[in-house]
């Protein structure tokens, strides 16, 4: 079985020249604002506030840095999860979020330590236009070693009506609550298994 076992914050970067030495595998958080990225950055790493919980959506510009140890069977592997700012949030003027998405874009795209892009996006609302351009901007902007993955939050908002319409237009939809804290651990061995190209006992 794997497990997160620690995690720490590092450091937070306003663009690509103040990051971090690019000495391990990354795994790049991205979402709508209020999508659930912190709350899933917390409960991954079985913390309650490593990522803050933020009352004022759009306003964190920061690229956060947190470095997290993986347990598969005792033995230990070192990633960092990325927290990137969330996307699509209207309160902000045209000019800084143009500067932004430069800036974001360049780091996305120079950022060769990201294996992995996690994908939040809401269950309820599995067709947003906003959500269909980012993937797409991903999958035109990624390379060989780089996978996306989607994951939808909010699962415990879900009747049974809604939960079969999202599986009915993404069938393999991993599908999560930070609130009840389901479906996390498929989500951990993918993303270990992404990332090391090993699976673990029981999983
Ligand atoms: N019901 C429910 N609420 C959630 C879930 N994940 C996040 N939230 C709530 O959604 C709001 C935004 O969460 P946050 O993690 O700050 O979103 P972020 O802006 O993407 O970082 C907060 O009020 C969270 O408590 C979930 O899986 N289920
Ligand atoms: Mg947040």
């Amino acid at each position: 079985m794997v497990k997160i076992t620690q995690a720490s914050f590092i450091t937070s970067a306003q663009n690509i020249s103040q990051a971090l030495p690019q000495d391990m595998s990354e795994i790049a958080v991205l979402g709508r604002s209020n999508v659930g990225k912190s709350s899933f950055i917390n409960t991954i790493t079985n913390r309650k506030n490593l990522a803050k919980s933020s009352s004022t959506p759009g306003k964190t510009r920061l690229i956060n840095f947190f470095e997290v140890t993986f347990d598969c069977d005792g033995d230990k592997f070192q990633a960092r999860l990325v927290d990137l700012p969330g996307f699509g949030y209207a309160k902000v003027s045209k000019t800084e979020k143009y500067a932004w998405q430069k800036s974001l874009h360049e780091f996305i795209t120079k950022r060769t330590a990201i294996r992995l892009f996690i994908l939040l996006q809401d269950a309820r609302h599995p067709t947003m236009q906003i959500d269909k351009e980012v993937r797409e901007y991903l999958e035109s902007i990624k390379r060989p070693d780089q996978e996306i993955l989607e994951v939808f939050t909010k699962a415990d908002k879900l009747n049974q009506k809604t939960k079969s319409s999202l599986k009915k237009i993404v069938p393999n939809a991993m599908l999560i609550s930070n609130l009840k804290k389901t479906g996390i651990q498929q989500v951990t061995n993918k993303v270990f298994e992404k990332l090391f190209f090993k699976s673990c006992k029981d999983d």
